[in-house]
């Protein structure tokens, strides 16, 4: 494969072009919001997702506030009695047809004051805490006008998102060591990585069940970006499994067919605990708690999840006690746990700017969602190589927080570039830069402003010692 510099920008960029991308991003905002929500894109998925509505939140709160909160909000409300926080959150103005699997399929019953068919039974990385610290921060530091409703609005949020974590380290700890165990590839974000093959392997491929249902994504999207259709009997299979359990997470490990640990999933779960601790200093709870929890889940992750014969973070399966060859961009994300240890913080950085993930110093690129050497490696297909956004704005927050500036600076400068030279699109084309998948994709928006206002994400050195 051809690793060499894929066309970088060589003309320098001016105010005249920044301001052009600002106005796109903020754009793109504008148009996907309905209601009280935001999408992340009209005609693939034009439902609430759960953690896009989190990186829609960090980049709304410079161009709508307001809509930043309610976006939050929204979300929250559709929480279950149990704590999870949906992994979609239904827009009952849309047609059954026009997302697969739709809230039929789904058909999740009522709770609290919620209709029945409203949400998924699943779950997504809980961003949302680092989220709302991120959107209360920005308020803050634009006077009082904003302040109080963003103390208002931390304050409303805080015991639901403290739910959210205790329902995915207490209730979804199917391993037994504090981490959120997954119970489908949808709910890691990371969709269709090479991560779930080894565990997916096991799961039953019904091809007859899957004809029964129509896959919407591939009439608005090109076959051959989109997951299999073996890989979509496979997700079918899992859902009816869980939703024939009643959506119950009591010994899952025995009972469920597909039981994974999730590098990326849990470093966000720990970091949302340290994005807690210093809301709960600003609401007038404990923050110590936070702390506390966010140091377990550090060494649980790295007790269970990382393999010292590639030195790299894997998932693991719960049900086999194996550990997942594939190397893949969420291994990379326990860089955003503040009290990573120092040898694991090193081998991170080495993986990330090794010619597997190449950062921009290599490709003058981002790094891809998979191991550019893998004999696997997919150019087009969804998670198994393509760039996206979002990782690696979690990425240059990890290099950030761990002294990494010049680093985190070049992929921040090569996030921009990407986006200003293919637009705001879902995701980008490893090795050629151009965008694939949606057009006029929100993450991409809202991550485009928060690093063009380029605030420097990292956590007090208090907080730091606290965790080592
Ligand atoms: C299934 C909405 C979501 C993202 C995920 C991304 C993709 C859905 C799909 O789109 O997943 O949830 O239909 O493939 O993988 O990260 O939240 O943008």
């Amino acid at each position: 494969m051809d690793h060499t510099r894929s066309d970088p920008t060589t003309s320098p960029v001016t105010l005249e072009m920044t301001a052009e991308l600002w106005k796109s991003a903020a754009n793109v905002l504008s148009i996907n919001w309905i209601n009280d929500h935001t999408v992340p894109s009209r005609l693939l998925y034009p439902h609430q997702w759960s953690w896009d509505t989190a990186f829609i939140a960090i980049g709304l709160a410079y161009v709508n506030p307001a809509h930043a909160w309610r976006d939050l909000r929204s979300l929250f409300e559709a929480q279950w009695p149990d704590g999870r926080v949906p992994h979609i959150v239904f827009d009952p103005s849309v047609a059954e047809g026009d997302y697969f699997p739709g809230p039929a399929f789904w058909d999740v019953p009522a709770y609290g004051s919620r209709p029945a068919r409203g949400s998924t039974g699943l779950v997504q990385p809980p961003m949302h805490a680092i989220a709302a610290w991120e959107v209360y921060r920005r308020a803050t530091s634009h006077g009082a006008a904003g302040a109080q409703q963003a103390i208002d609005e931390l304050t409303w949020l805080y015991p639901r998102l403290v739910k959210q974590q205790e329902y995915l380290s207490v209730r979804r700890d199917a391993g037994g060591a504090g981490l959120a165990s997954l119970v489908h590839p949808w709910e890691s974000g990371v969709d269709n990585s090479p991560s779930w093959d080894a565990a997916l392997s096991a799961v039953p491929a019904d091809m007859r069940l899957l004809s029964r249902y129509k896959r919407r994504d591939l009439e608005v999207a090109d076959a051959a970006h989109r997951p299999t259709d073996v890989d979509y009997a496979r997700y079918v299979h899992l859902v009816v499994a869980y939703k024939e359990s009643g959506y119950s997470d009591t010994q899952l490990a025995r009972h469920h067919d597909f039981v994974v640990e999730c590098p990326s999933f849990n470093a966000i779960l720990g970091a949302a605990e340290m994005a807690l601790a210093r809301i709960a200093a600003v609401v007038g709870a404990d923050p110590e708690v936070h702390l506390v929890r966010a140091r377990r889940i550090t060494s649980a992750i790295v007790d269970r999840l990382w393999d010292p014969a590639s030195r790299t973070f894997r998932v693991r399966d719960v049900r086999t006690g194996t550990l997942s060859p594939a190397r893949c961009v969420s291994g990379l994300m326990p860089l955003i746990l503040p009290g990573l240890p120092a040898e694991h913080v090193a081998a991170i950085v080495a993986e990330a700017e090794s010619e597997r993930f190449g950062l921009p110093a290599q490709t003058g690129l981002p790094a891809p969602s998979y191991d550019r050497t893998a004999a696997n490696f997919d150019t087009l297909r969804y998670w198994r190589g393509p760039i996206w956004v979002n990782v690696n704005w979690l990425l240059r927050r990890g290099l950030q927080q761990h002294g990494y500036p010049r680093q985190a600076d070049e992929l921040r400068t090569a996030m921009l570039d990407l986006v200003r030279r293919s637009g705001h699109y879902e995701y980008f084309h490893p090795d050629t830069g151009e965008g694939i998948g949606a057009p006029t994709f929100s993450w991409t928006a809202a991550l485009t402003l928060d690093m063009l206002a380029d605030r420097p994400a990292t956590v007090p050195a208090a907080l730091i010692s606290a965790q080592r």
